[in-house]
């Protein structure tokens, strides 16, 4: 397993985000402090420029696991499941925008909010069949490109849409495509599965990738998250891909960043 960082291209008001400002500034401290890789969260891909990008990334020899895109619900509010089929439509188009790019990172697109939240006057079921189309509309023409797309359940508090890993399985076989899986984050998890463990193995395969925060979404080792026991679990079933730090810039974004690698790489080591 590797580690990597969520980082944002532009600044962003989403507050679990521990690194604000400079691109390359914090793409070259994410390096020093020995992360593999740094997840990229995106509002618009025609706002980034791909190539200096990339060089950027390259020069400090990072990955690119993932690609969020939730900012474009945070401050723009285009959902999948909008009354308003265009909104519909324009979110739709949007993360398709992302497939490129994406593709040339060799990284997955994450759904997480952008899925939206059901409005007063729809129902549950309603928003719940706009979302397996949209997700069929956006993952039918990556497929070629060989681009994934993580869902990520996300806690009662942020969404009525997937909270858990039971309800996301549900959901991926009504997707019914191959390259769609899901992206399981431990606060979230602490929050909606009896047993973040259990939630895990009953993943299985369908894991594409994992946001690692402790409890209080502050950096793993500062709450009550065992993670020591997700990783050997991860291990377990087999998953060898990316953790990725999402958590708060507390007690500041550089502490939380190298506490949260000091927690969590002795842990890939053992
Ligand atoms: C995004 O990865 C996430 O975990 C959500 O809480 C976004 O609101
Ligand atoms: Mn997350």
């Amino acid at each position: 397993m590797k580690s990597s960082l969520v980082l944002s291209t532009h600044a962003a008001q989403f507050e679990a985000v521990a690194l604000k400002g400079d691109f390359e500034t914090n793409v070259a401290k994410i390096a020093g402090w020995g992360y593999d890789g740094v997840e990229l969260a995106i509002r618009d891909p025609a706002l980034v420029d791909a190539r200096a990008l990339t060089e950027v990334i390259d020069a400090h020899r990072l990955a690119v696991p993932a690609i969020g895109t939730g900012q474009a619900w945070g401050e723009e509010h285009l959902s999948f499941t909008d009354p308003d089929p265009e909104v519909r439509a324009a979110a739709v188009a949007r993360i398709q925008s992302h497939i490129p790019l994406a593709a040339e990172l060799d990284a997955q697109i994450i759904i997480g909010l952008i899925r939206g939240i059901t409005p007063t006057g729809q129902t549950h079921a309603q928003s719940m069949a706009y979302f397996v189309e949209a997700m069929q509309a956006c993952a039918k023409p990556a497929r070629d490109a060989g681009v994934r797309f993580a869902i990520e359940p996300l806690n009662r508090y942020e969404t009525d849409l997937l909270h858990t890993v039971q309800e996301s399985l549900i959901f991926l076989d009504e997707v019914g495509l191959q390259n769609v899986g899901l992206l399981l984050d431990t606060f979230h998890m602490n929050i909606e599965e009896p047993s973040i463990e259990e939630g895990l193995r009953r993943c299985g395969d369908r894991i594409f990738h994992i946001h690692l925060a402790d409890s209080n979404r502050w950096y793993p080792g500062a709450g009550h998250v065992d993670f020591r026991s997700v990783v050997e679990t991860l291990r377990e079933i087999g998953y060898d891909a990316w953790l990725s730090g999402e958590f708060m810039p507390q007690p500041d974004a550089a502490t939380a960043a190298q506490r949260a690698i000091a927690h969590i790489r002795p842990l890939l080591q053992d």
